[in-house]
This record gives C-alpha cells, sequence and structure tokens, in this order.
C-alpha cells in the first residue's frame, strides 16, 4: 500500500529539526530526518528556555521529561563588581534552566515517539524551491515540503542562494557543564543564593563576566565571556589564575572548567533576505542566529518550528500542497517579527553591555519570552491593527 500522507525532508537533528520533525509527524505527516554527524547528540552545555519554547514543548508533549531533569531558578541576580544591582523573581514569566544534553535527549525521545524516520551519518548538500533534496551519498529523495533546520551554517540555506548578511560582535563566551559545588559555594560566600541566576558583571578595570546558571540539582551551567580582542580573557583552557583572581567566589567551579579544553564563541547575527523560497523554509540557526544575550536562539528556533508546521498542515489541507509555497510566505510574514525582536535586542545588549544594570526583563526585552505560539488566537490583535490602519487610511 502506498502511503497517502503528506512528506517532508528535514536537515538537521538540532533543536529545531527535531521539534518541527515531531511536530509535523504528530500532525499526520510522513517525516524524514537527517542528521550529518555519526550520531544525535547535543553539543554545549546550559540552556534556558522561556514561555514562548515551554509552550512549544507543552503542545509536542514533551513537559513532563523536560521537567525530570531541569529547574526554575528562584531568581536571576545580577551584579556589577560583586555588588546585586537586581534580584528579579520573574513573577508571572515562565522559564527553565537545563543541560543542552537533556533538551535534546527529550526532543529526541518525542520525535522518535512520533513516528520520525531519523537518519544519523546523513548528510544534506543541497535543496531545491521545488522539493528536492540531495543527500553526500548523491542520493536524491522529493518532498511536499523541505526544512533547513542544518545550523548556521546552512548547506540547505547556501544552495537556495539566500542572501544572508551576517553581522560578528566584539564580546564572545566559553561554556562549561561542571558539578554545583554548592557546600564549597556556600562556604565561600554563605548569604549568596546559590540556586539563583546569577550574572557576574566586571566592566572596570576590565571586562569579564561569569554567567553562572544551575542547571538541575547536580550540575551547574557557567558561561565566561570576555571581548575576543582580549587574548588572556578568550584563551582556552581557561587562564584559571586571571579568572579566580577577578571572581574568587567561583574558585571551586572555575577549577573544574580550567580542567576542559572548551572552545570561544563570537557573537554573532545573521539575518536572512527571506526564510522560504518554494517548498523549502529555514528555521533556527539557519535563517536567524543571534547573539545569546536574551537566551532565545534554541527558543525562537522551536517556536519557528511549531508555527511552520502549523501552518503547513492547515494549508494542505484547505489548500492541497499547492498551496504550501504561498502558505510559507504568509508564516514568515506574521512570525518573523518576533524573532527578528529578539535578534535585535540581543544584538543591542551584546553591543552595548547593557544587560550589567540589572532589572533588564520588561518591555521589549521580555516580548518574545511571554510569546505563546501555540495560542491560535496570538495574531487577533496584530489583524485588528491592520484594520484599523486601513480604516484609518481610507
Ligand atoms: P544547531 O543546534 O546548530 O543544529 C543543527 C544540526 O544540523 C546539527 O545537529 C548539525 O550537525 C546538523 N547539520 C548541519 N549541517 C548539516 C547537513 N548539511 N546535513 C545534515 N545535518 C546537518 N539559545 C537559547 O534558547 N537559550 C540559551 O540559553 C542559549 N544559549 C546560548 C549560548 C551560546 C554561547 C550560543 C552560541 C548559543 C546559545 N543559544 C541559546 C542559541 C542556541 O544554541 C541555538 O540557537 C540553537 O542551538 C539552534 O538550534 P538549531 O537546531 O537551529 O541549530
Ligand atoms: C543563557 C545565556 N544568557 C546570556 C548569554 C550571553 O549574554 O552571553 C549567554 C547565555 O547562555
Amino acid at each position: 500500500m502506498t502511503d497517502s500522507r503528506r512528506h517532508a525532508e528535514i536537515s538537521g537533528g538540532g533543536f529545531a529539526g527535531l521539534t518541527a520533525a515531531t511536530a509535523l509527524a504528530q500532525k499526520g505527516w510522513s517525516v524524514r530526518l537527517h542528521e550529518r554527524a555519526p550520531e544525535l547528540r547535543a553539543e554545549g552545555a546550559g540552556i534556558v528556555l522561556w514561555n514562548n519554547s515551554l509552550q512549544v514543548l507543552d503542545a509536542i508533549g514533551a513537559t513532563h521529561d523536560l521537567n525530570e531533569r531541569s529547574m526554575t531558578p528562584p531568581a536571576y541576580e545580577t551584579r556589577m563588581n560583586n555588588v546585586i544591582q537586581s534580584q528579579e523573581e520573574l513573577d508571572g514569566i515562565r522559564w527553565r534552566t537545563m543541560t543542552r544534553p537533556h533538551l535534546h535527549q527529550t526532543l529526541l525521545t518525542a520525535a522518535r515517539e512520533a513516528g520520525v524516520e531519523i537518519l544519523a551519518g546523513s548528510e544534506v548538500v543541497a535543496a531545491t524551491p521545488e522539493g528536492e533534496v540531495t543527500l553526500a551519498s548523491g542520493e536524491k529523495r522529493t518532498a511536499d515540503l523541505v526544512i533547513g533546520a542544518d545550523g548556521v551554517g546552512s548547506a540547505v540555506r547556501d544552495s537556495l542562494g539566500i542572501p544572508l548578511k551576517r553581522q560578528r560582535s566584539g564580546d564572545g563566551i566559553t561554556r562549561f557543564l561542571v558539578p554545583r559545588h554548592k557546600a564549597e559555594l556556600q562556604a565561600l560566600e554563605p548569604d549568596t543564593e546559590w540556586d539563583n541566576v546569577i550574572d557576574f558583571w566586571n566592566l572596570e578595570p576590565r571586562v569579564l563576566r561569569v554567567l553562572y546558571t544551575p542547571a538541575n540539582d547536580e550540575e551547574l551551567y557557567i558561561a565566561l565571556m570576555s571581548p575576543s580582542a582580549d587574548a588572556d580573557g578568550s584563551r582556552v583552557p581557561i587562564d584559571l589564575e586571571l579568572w579566580t583572581s577577578v571572581f574568587p567566589q567561583l574558585a571551586p567551579v572555575l577549577q573544574d572548567a580550567a580542567g576542559i579544553q572548551g572552545r570561544y564563541y563570537g557573537y554573532q547575527t545573521t539575518r536572512l533576505e527571506h526564510w522560504t523560497q518554494g517548498r523549502a523554509a529555514l528555521i533556527g540557526d539557519s535563517a536567524h542566529a543571534m547573539c545569546p544575550a536574551l537566551a532565545q536562539g534554541a527558543g525562537t528556533a522551536m517556536q519557528n518550528a511549531w508555527t511552520l508546521a502549523v501552518a503547513a498542515t492547515e494549508a494542505v489541507a484547505s489548500g492541497g500542497t499547492d498551496s504550501l509555497p504561498h502558505a510559507l510566505t504568509e508564516w514568515e510574514r506574521v512570525e518573523r517579527p518576533y524573532t527578528d525582536l529578539a535578534q535585535d535586542r540581543s544584538q543591542w545588549y551584546a553591543d552595548t553591555r547593557e544587560m550589567a544594570k540589572g532589572n533588564q526583563f520588561v518591555g521589549e526585552s521580555v516580548e518574545t519570552a511571554l510569546y505563546n505560539p501555540t495560542d491560535p488566537h496570538r495574531h487577533d490583535s496584530d489583524r485588528n491593527d491592520t484594520e484599523r490602519h486601513e480604516v484609518a487610511a481610507s
């Protein structure tokens, strides 16, 4: 018997690709996901997710698994030269911290349970607007929908020839997962709430910052930021003497970080002229890599994966697969402003270091975090705004 389901081919098994694959499979699509690496595994250390992506995890049924090994710290604390600027309790804002391997495993389990066909060691080298995908093996496959979720160096994007602008910022970070060492930290600074996220900034006499993020009871994510022009600050493995001289209260965890090779990532933002072409769409870092200030790279990747799956499913249900190219353009038009905002704001923070002042979870900085991409009525007021403008103009 032939399979009458709509078919999607996805390049990339990161947070974007796995979320899109799961959502589409749950909505009745047959989905094949290609991951270039020999196995599906998350690189990197820790991650913070906000309401926008936690709603997506609810929608694909992955929240229980996620919550098994993640936490919501009591507050987000910001310090300047070890003086507390703010302790924001983020009342009313849903957020969680976790390790990247845990989030990846959670999404991988959801994808497998939804029946996604996952091919590891399968590299996509090109895609066409007509829905053809070419693999490194030379094999070609066709699909109703092609998704490029293959990261900042996306082969799908480059083969489609979509123009891209890349902006590099002067700062960057090296990330580590280390044991919590809670008792030792408590002994060094007894009055500190070591379950908080603590953003330790030093701007004078030298720009060095440690973002301290508990990921669960046992694991701690620490990100060490310095300007790329500072050779000692951005050195890997880290210069333990330098970092402990500036952050002596973090000595036990910095010592562990110094035993890990690490990799320094310079902040960058990439913006595309358009995210879709024919039956092909880009999501995640392939479409919109951003500075990490708002911790929204993965969050917006998952948000766009979900809204794309919904838009594509609704389009084929009402207009057949010929309606997909137009539906993808429409999806970008209504959804992209939320990601543009996160990119712009994150880049502004990276360039100005304004985050060091604390009290950051207000206004535009939390708009993306509060967004609910699973609410079918989320654009009602946008439409009302447009209608109002049209009425006013006539
Ligand atoms: P990726 O994670 O890059 O996944 C792409 C996948 O595609 C990989 O598995 C890769 O092997 C595969 N692939 C690549 N090319 C091919 C190919 N040709 N064929 C097949 N497979 C291919 N975001 C947050 O939301 N919260 C945070 O706290 C946060 N902290 C961050 C801290 C730092 C320092 C950085 C640099 C980023 C941070 N981010 C954070 C951003 C987040 O990590 C990324 O935005 C997110 O991982 C993007 O997911 P993705 O699936 O689009 O891409
Ligand atoms: C979670 C998080 N937040 C901010 C940054 C940053 O500004 O570099 C990095 C992060 O992983």
